[in-house]
């Protein structure tokens, strides 16, 4: 029998080590020189028999293959599953009954409409699509950050995905949703308002894939041993809490760390501060899927939280990265499609197109049907099977007879007997028709609730994303259009954009506000820890050594990453002669790339920081960011000379540094976010 513990060794049989043995060509043959191609005599034409030269420049040639038609920019990292509450009264699937087993993971987040080359940090759903290699086979969940979509059948995402992606004409703008096609689409397709909303919500921002939420998407089934089905949703929630970037911040982060997102996951496993989340599922039992008002098979909608709660069955970690970004990361090719016994599809319409396309776009992608044999694709469940040849076969079928049923071979493979995957025998009967059902046509209730359920900040960042994204549409009637449908989810919402815009808010429409809403749909309640958050330290000469040793230690103790920069690298002197090591110089970063900042005390530290103008721009920006400010004795000063307010929401202000100090500040990081401070007075 196979063991989950099998996926390490099996990836280690595939690893190359370079100083193994000596060059060679592809063919083992040895090389003794790389650098110079074989011509004739030292200044004269290169020679078509030089073999070594043709590989090496064939092969860089083929070095690409195609990116993903969408989420191409992404970052990968292995991990496993552990359940810890058994599921087997619902579903037959081994790895969801077995607390005892521990299931190997690859885990891949992304962002959907930019290229590989594209920033992390832009306005955009972020793809969380996980793959259980259990002893039963692949199981991929490949979700999003967001818990709905923007259609409700599959034969829209063409269109969808063409009006999002940068304009055909000119292929501008990157990685970017405002633009003209795209709020077409949006004004011409309302169902997509509701997924708009999550959208422009700051869920679109998130300050690490560590911080942000999974879902599943759509309504899934699980089929216990006697074939009940349960309908089944999946949600992902991360033990760091949910947290966002605010938007300013963003775009700047994409100019300054493009791999913002990408080297947070990567550093945080690095050092061995595994990212975790908690796995939980929805469960409606078959017979009751009327009781919501809204159809189970429409992927634009949610069970409220608030109806039927999220069970916690068990726990993700994520505790190695790949060795190699293009095998691994890049090649790893998830599919819908991967269920194991136990797990089966609804009809939802979206989700049925993707089990279409995920095998589709792999055969283009990695040049036929045989990449379920690389490494990162590999189940470590047994494969045997008669399916044959296509390009890059690594089996060698020890058979003459590749069919079923054969007696020449034995009859093997032999059909698998009670734990073969049985799809759920659901009673389907009915016209052949292209038409949407009735309970697909509420697109704006769930838009609502969403709205309903934001805090007041979230909200102002949500009409401020509406502005800035309709404020960069060119045509007039579609921005009128996109204000229309907002005045069917909230009067005062439509009417705040249309403000920002350039549109004449429109009359209540006739459908009201329902007045409901969702608690756990926003990010105030979530979890905060200071742990893995960045504190910058500003020192320079002549600072209080004191204040820098205990505000480090005590970050340290909290599990944050402060930081100490300083105008130059290297080391400065401490007032008391003390030489403090200096993590990073100040123009090699940028207040954006923190969580806080800290200002130690000591007379010429400050009077240096003060006519620095990178170290007073950190300070404003910081502030403008909402961010957790400490300033110790002279410190305060800094705060001053940047016309920062020294008092209120996340400012933490102290004559020298002890241990109520770093607890306040642990505070203040912890709440991630200070948005009840009044920033419009402070200069940019
Ligand atoms: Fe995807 N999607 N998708 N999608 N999707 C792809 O598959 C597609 C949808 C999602 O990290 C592609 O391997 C169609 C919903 C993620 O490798 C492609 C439809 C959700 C990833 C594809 C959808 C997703 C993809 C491109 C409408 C959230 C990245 C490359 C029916 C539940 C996986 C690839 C990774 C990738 C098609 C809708 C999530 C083209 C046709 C809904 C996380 O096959």
């Amino acid at each position: 029998m196979t063991s989950p513990d099998d996926k390490q060794r099996q990836l280690d049989a595939y690893r190359v080590d370079p100083c193994s043995s000596e060059m060679t060509t592809d063919q083992g043959i040895p090389i003794g020189e790389t650098d110079n191609s074989l011509t004739v005599g030292e200044r004269g034409p290169t020679l078509l028999e030089d073999f070594h030269f043709r590989e090496k420049i064939t092969r860089f040639d083929h070095e690409r293959i195609p990116e993903r038609v969408v989420h191409a920019r992404g970052a990968g990292a292995y991990g496993h599953f552990q359940l810890y509450e058994s599921l087997a009264e619902y579903t037959r699937a081994d790895f969801l009954c077995d607390t005892s087993a521990s299931t190997p993971m690859f885990v891949r987040f992304s962002t959907v409409g930019g290229s590989r080359g594209s920033a992390d940090t832009v306005r955009d759903v972020r793809g969380f699509a996980t793959r259980f290699y259990t002893k039963e086979g692949n199981f991929d969940l490949v979700g999003n950050n967001m818990p709905v979509f923007f259609i409700q059948d599959g034969i829209k995402f063409p269109d969808f995905v063409h009006a999002v992606k940068p304009e055909p004409h000119n292929e501008i703008p990157q990685a970017s949703s405002a633009h003209d096609t795209l709020w077409d689409f949006v004004q011409l397709q309302p169902e997509t308002m509701h997924m708009m909303m999550w959208l422009m919500s700051d869920r679109a921002l998130p300050r690490s894939y560590r911080m942000m939420q999974g879902f599943g998407v759509h309504t899934f089934r699980l089929v216990d041993e006697a074939g009940t089905g349960t309908f089944v949703k999946f949600h992902w929630k991360p033990a760091l809490g949910t947290h966002s970037l605010v938007w300013d911040e963003t775009q700047k982060v994409a100019g300054k760390d493009p791999d913002f997102n990408r080297r947070d996951l990567w550093e945080s496993i690095a050092a061995g501060r595994y990212p975790e989340w908690e796995l939980g599922v929805q469960l409606v039992p078959e017979g009751e899927e009327g009781r919501f008002g809204f159809d189970l098979l429409d992927a634009t909608k949610i069970i409220p939280e608030e109806d039927v709660p999220v069970r916690p069955i068990g726990r993700m970690v994520l505790d190695r990265n790949p060795d190699n970004y293009f095998a691994e990361v890049e090649q790893v090719a998830y599919h819908l499609g991967n269920a194991v016994p136990g797990i089966d599809f609804t009809d939802d319409p979206l989700l049925q197109a993707r089990l279409f396309s995920y095998l589709d776009t792999q055969l283009l992608r990695l040049g036929g049907p045989n990449f379920s044999q690389l490494p990162v694709n590999r189940p470590i469940a047994r494969v045997n099977n008669h399916q044959m040849d296509g390009p890059h076969q690594m089996r060698i079928p020890e058979t003459r007879a590749t069919y079923h049923p054969n007696s020449l071979g034995g009859g093997c493979p032999a059909l698998s007997g009670e734990r073969a995957y049985t799809h759920y025998p659901a009673y389907v009967a009915g016209q052949k028709i292209r038409k949407r059902s009735g309970s697909f046509a509420d697109h704006y209730s769930q838009a609502t609730l969403f709205w309903n359920s934001m805090a007041d900040w979230e909200r102002e960042h949500i009409v401020a994303a509406f502005r800035f994204e309709l404020g960069k549409v060119e045509h007039h009637h579609v921005r009128e259009g996109v204000v229309d449908h907002l005045n069917h989810v909230d009067h005062d919402l439509a009417t705040a954009v249309a403000e920002g815009i350039g549109v004449v808010p429109p009359e209540k429409a006739v459908t009201d506000n329902h007045g409901r809403g969702s608690p756990a749909l926003s990010q105030a309640d979530s979890a905060h820890s200071p742990a893995t958050r960045k504190v910058a330290i500003l020192v320079a000469d002549g600072v209080n050594a004191d204040d820098v040793e205990t505000v480090w230690d005590g970050l340290r103790e909290l599990g944050a990453l402060p930081e100490i920069l300083a105008p130059r690298d290297g080391t400065v002197r401490a007032a008391d002669g003390a030489a403090v090591q200096v993590t990073r110089a100040l123009p090699t970063v940028d207040s954006v790339l923190y969580d806080a900042v800290v200002v130690p005390g000591g007379t010429e530290s400050v009077r240096t920081l003060s006519g620095d103008g990178g170290a007073l721009y950190f300070l404003i920006e910081a502030y403008k960011h909402y961010k957790a400010i400490g300033a110790l004795g002279e410190g305060g000063e800094l705060l001053s000379a940047a016309r920062v307010p020294d008092d209120g929401e996340g400012m933490v202000v102290a004559g020298r540094a002890d241990g109520a100090f770093v607890s306040a500040l642990g505070d203040a990081v912890a709440a991630h976010r200070h948005f009840g401070r009044e920033t419009a007075a402070v200069p940019a």
